[in-house]
Formats: structure tokens, sequence, C-alpha cells
């Protein structure tokens, strides 16, 4: 055992966990040299590799030298936050990565003060030391910074520190040292990470920390083992969090390889291995001894902050591009994706309609895909922040914001911050014309705000955002300042209709494309809703003005994407998600109902 480390690599979205990873992976000589190893390997299922990020967290073990090192590669994006907490408790130490540009974000704080407070002590890794714009000093003082801010023991603040270049496979102890391989990564973690606590001569208790479903074996949960020893076969008792203890054997063992999985006899105190054998498996769970069957501490597994209702598709175009679009087929879905998902809930609300709540727009946009790629149709409304309650006080949810913008938008950025209930709390000048400026803001206000900071900032900023606290509830949600255009007709749109509305607002729609009654075509240039014909098909001739034989010229159309259309709907309207379509409608298709259940729009 003491030849065994538990490490996990954490760091802001995109500092190049992932890559790192790979790195190590190649370089340790795990993988079998004759297989082709791809780039970012451990970011293993679709949505992952067509975003480059990564999404669930997912462990991996490397052989070096004598040593076995497990180690999990974390999510950085916010939304995944939970993946990370929950895993550090099963590791005795952490790379902390930070980008030698970008320096410490919003998702560094957050993972640093959770590694902190499990009293792990981080070893830095000083990632993309090969950017032009790279400023490893400056880096390494913010972190140290963050450190002390966030109250570090003295042992904590005296990290070991790494320079590396993970996409280019070197890593160094000092900026000046020619450039090799990753041996100093290797070298501090088998130093500086402490050989694994437990004893393997104690009765066996080991905590579930993630899930995986397989057809066969059914339910698997993958565990760190904390004492003594389990051996496949085994009978075992399974420690629910309510205390519960359910009985049971142990019919797989695998253990962790690279990238595979193997069948193994037998596992010991200070190890990662994955089991099957009880249907009733969660995470947090503890498989304890039957003889003496203790449980370990339960797992703090955070809670959503915004929801949504997923329901079954009634638009007029219901059942044309989708298989799956029935309420019980949607629920059996939803049901299945919480045997794993713990970091989602969902709640059946009657009349096909599930309440589905997560830690952001992102990870809800992340289900949602899913089910698009399984023929699945449904409609989603508008993310709401969910509000507590504790003591009898409402609570709803803060971010932490830095935005990176173009010094001149910065005026424009703060405004529109401060309307939304963003509080300023630093502002600083980053190297290349760009100010650096961090906020603490209600959830509420950040919902919808994206895509207008990417138009005030022409495209140029950035912003990030991690979840703070929950604090008392004082804000109203923000309402869009433009209304909608829409269809007046079901039918399919014409050049000529869209080519006469479009001096009236952004469309939403190209020739060709499929309306109906109620459907939101495009964004009003004006504050109120305007119902508009888009299927008005003139005979082209009649209005060419004579002797022009010229094709009428059309906007290109706003592209809306699952994450753009949820970010951009009120409460009176819903995203149409097909296989094919995004749609956007009112959620009372018929201008009469609508008009009796409206709300008054401002102006
Ligand atoms: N220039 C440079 N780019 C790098 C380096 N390491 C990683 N990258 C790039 O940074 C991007 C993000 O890398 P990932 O490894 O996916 O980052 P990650 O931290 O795993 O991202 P998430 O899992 O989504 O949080 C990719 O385009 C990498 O090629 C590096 O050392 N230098
Ligand atoms: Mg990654």
């Amino acid at each position: 055992m003491k030849n065994i480390r538990n490490i996990a690599v954490i760091a802001h979205v995109d500092h190049g966990k992932t890559t790192l990873v790979d790195e190590l992976l190649k370089q340790s000589g795990t993988l079998d040299a004759r297989k082709e190893i791809g780039e970012r390997v451990m970011d293993s299922n679709d949505l992952e590799k067509e975003r480059g990020i990564t999404i669930l967290s997912k462990n991996t073990a490397i052989k070096w030298g004598d040593y076995r090192i497990n180690i999990i590669d974390t999510p950085g994006h916010s939304d995944f936050g939970g993946e990370v907490e929950r895993v550090l408790k099963m590791v005795d130490g952490v790379l902390l990565l930070v980008d030698a540009q970008e320096g410490v974000m919003p998702q560094t704080k957050f993972v640093v003060k959770k590694a902190l407070s499990l009293g792990l002590k981080p070893i830095l890794v000083v990632n993309k030391i090969d950017k032009p714009a790279a400023e490893p000093d400056r880096v390494v003082d913010e972190v140290f910074d963050l450190f002390v801010s966030m109250g570090a023991n003295e042992d904590q603040l005296d990290f070991p520190i790494i320079y590396a270049a993970a996409k280019n496979g070197i890593a160094k102890w000092e900026l000046e040292d020619e450039n090799e391989d990753m041996t100093p990564v290797f070298e501090a973690i088998t130093k500086y990470i402490p050989a694994p606590a437990g004893d393997e001569d104690k009765p066996l208790q080991m905590q579930v920390f993630t899930l995986d479903y397989d057809n066969y074996v059914g339910r698997i949960g993958i565990a760190r083992i904390f004492n003594g020893k389990v051996k496949k076969g085994d009978t075992v008792t399974l420690v629910k969090a309510d205390g519960e203890k359910i009985n049971g054997r142990i019919t797989k063992l695998l253990g962790f390889i690279g990238l595979e999985r193997i069948e193994i006899d037998e596992a010991k105190a200070g190890d990662i291995v994955a089991v099957a054998g009880f249907d009733a498996l969660d995470v947090g769970d503890t498989i304890a001894d039957k003889d003496n069957p203790i449980a370990l501490d339960p797992l703090h597994i955070e809670e959503p902050t915004i929801s949504v209702i997923m329901s079954v598709n009634d638009s007029p175009l219901a059942g044309t591009e989708g298989k799956n679009v029935t309420a019980p087929k949607l629920r059996d879905r939803l049901f299945k994706e919480m045997e794993t998902n713990i970091a989602m809930k969902i709640e059946e609300l009657g009349e096909g309609k599930f309440k589905v709540s997560g830690r952001g727009e992102l990870q809800i946009a992340i289900l949602a895909e899913n089910l698009r790629r399984e023929d699945f149709e449904f409609s989603l409304s508008r993310p709401e922040v969910i509000i507590k309650e504790e003591n009898g006080v409402k609570l709803e949810p803060y971010e932490y914001v830095v935005v990176d913008v173009p010094d001149e938008y910065s005026g424009a950025v703060i405004e529109k911050l401060g309307t939304r209930g963003g509080i300023m709390k630093n502002m600083m000048p980053l190297s290349d014309g760009t100010t650096r400026i961090e906020f603490e803001m209600p959830a509420r206000g950040l919902i919808g705000y994206r895509g207008e900071f990417m138009t005030d900032t022409k495209g140029e900023g950035v912003l990030n955002s991690s979840f703070l606290e929950f604090r008392p509830a004082t804000t109203k949600p923000y309402t869009r300042k433009n209304g909608a255009l829409i269809s007046m007709e079901n039918g399919v749109a014409t050049g000529y209709a869209i080519f006469n509305l479009q001096e009236r607002g952004k469309m939403f729609i190209k020739p060709g494309d499929k309306v109906y009654n109620g459907m939101i075509v495009g964004e009003h240039s004006r504050s109120n809703d305007l119902e508009v014909n888009p299927i008005r098909g003139k005979n082209l001739t009649n209005v060419r003005a004579s002797g022009s034989d010229e094709a009428i010229k059309l906007v290109p159309p706003v592209e809306l994407t699952l994450e753009k259309a949820l970010e951009w709907i009120e409460d009176d309207e819903l995203v149409e998600v097909t296989p094919k379509s995004i749609r956007v409608r009112k959620k009372y298709l018929d201008p009469t109902v609508r008009k009796r259940m409206s709300r008054k729009k401002d102006k």
C-alpha cells in the first residue's frame, strides 16, 4: 500500500487537466504502445469529445516504477463542480492546474477552497507556459495569495510548484530547466502526496463515489477502499446514508489499469476499484464487513441551484421529427438518468411534466442534448433559480463572476451587471489591453446575460462564473428587453415574407422552415410582442422592381442552439427540442388564450 498514490487533478475549465492526464498515461508506458492514443482520451463520451470539455470525473491508474498512481480527472466547468467535491474525499492529494496566462479563475477558487478544507496539500502545476503571454511568476503569486485568503495552513502554503506545457508533454521544477518530459510530475506525486492511510487488516470499509451502469451486471459502484480487503464473491454489508443495512455478494470486482477495467480477485485498503452486486448501490454508501459494518462519513452532495420544467412536446409539429414523444417514454428515460447522475434531481409533476434540477444551464442542456440524440422530443421552460428556505429565511444562489473584457467595453459590462444585481468586487488591468472585473451576483441576474455579454463585447469578452453560496433572496427574474415576433399562421416560411419581416428584428427562421401559430420566428427590435405572417408568399415577379432581376437579400438567421434558446426565453415561452430542430414558442399558442394569460410588459 505504501506504493499507492491517490490523486485528483483539479482546475478551472480548460486549464489542461485532461491533456495532462493523457501525457501521464502515455509517458508512464501504462498504455499498450501499439495502441494509438488519441487526444484527451479520458473525455470518452460523445458530448465531451464534441465540446472539448470534461463532464464526468473519471479515474485511471498509472504505473510509474514501483508505484501505482490512481488519478481522477475532474471537470472544470462550474456546472459540474459537485463532482469535484465528491472525488476529493477519495484522494490523498491534488494536482492544482492553473493556466500560466489566465491565472486564478472562479473555478480555481472553488476547487482550492474544497481541497484546502479537506486538509489536502496541493501540488501547483502552472500549465501552458508555452503560451506567448504566459506570466508564470504572476500566477504563482496569485495562487499564493489565494491560499492565504482561504486560510491555508503553513504546510499547505508550502506547496511544491511545477511548470508545465502539458500539450507538449513537458514539465519542469524550475523555469530555467531544460525541457524534457513529465518526470517532475511523477516525482512530485510520489514524493509529496502521502501514501493512503488505512489498515488492510481492519474490517472492510469502502465508499462509493461514482456510479456506472452495465446491462449485464447492473449497477457498478466505483469506490475507494479505506480499510480492509475485498474479494470477488465476498458477502458484505451495504450501509446506506440513512443507516439501512443490506447484505449481498460482490459479484464482480474490477481494477483499473490505464483506460481499461480488468477483473481482479482481491483488492486492499488504499486502492480504487469498481464493484457490482447491489441494485441499491448509491453514491456515498459504505460497503462494509458483514460482521462489523461501520459506515464512513456520508458524502456531502451539492444541491441543485436551477431548475426547468421538461414536458411532452405538444406543439402542432410534435412527433414529426422524433420517435420518443410520449410521457411514459420521457419518464423512463429521466428515471434512468437518475440511476447514475446524482448531481441532478428529477421530480414528476403529472400531465407529462417533470421538474429537472441541476447546477446550471449547461448541465441541463447536456442532458437535453443527450435526449435529442436518443430521438426524444420535448419542451423546456425558462430556467429558474431554486429558492431554498433556512430558518424561515428565503435564500437564492449567488455566483462569483469574472469577466475579461477589452478595456473599451468595461463600462458597458459594469453597467449591465450592475442592473442585474452584480456587486463589483475587484477590477484590474491585464497586460494586453483587457480588464479583469470580478463580481458577486445573484444567479438569477446571470440567466439570459451571456448572449448579451457577447454582443456588448463584440465577441471578445470572456465570462466565467462559479457557484458562491446561498444568500437572502431579494432579486426578481430579469426580463428580456425585446419582444418576440410570433407567427400567426401554420405553414412553411417564405423568403418573401422573411424579407419583409427582417427589418422588424432578428429572424430565427429561414425560407422552407415549418412554422405554426404561436411559434416565435424572431426577436422584435421593440419591447412588445408582435404577431406576424411568415408564410405570406406573393408571386415574386409581382414585387420585383421592373427591369430588376435581383434576388431578394436575406440576412442570415440567428442560429438558436439549445443553450442560447434557454437563455433567451421568458416565463411565458418554451423551447421545443427535437432531434432535428430547436424552436422557440409561446406557452399558449392560441392568441386569445395568450392575451388572457399574458403579464403586462413594461411600456
Ligand atoms: N498552449 C497550450 N495549450 C494547452 C496545454 N495543455 C492543454 N492545452 C489546450 O487547452 C485546451 C483544454 O485542454 P483540456 O485538457 O481539455 O482542459 P481541461 O482542464 O481538461 O478542461 P475541462 O475538463 O473542460 O475543465 C485544449 O485545447 C488543449 O489542447 C499547454 O500546455 N499549452
Ligand atoms: Mg478535462
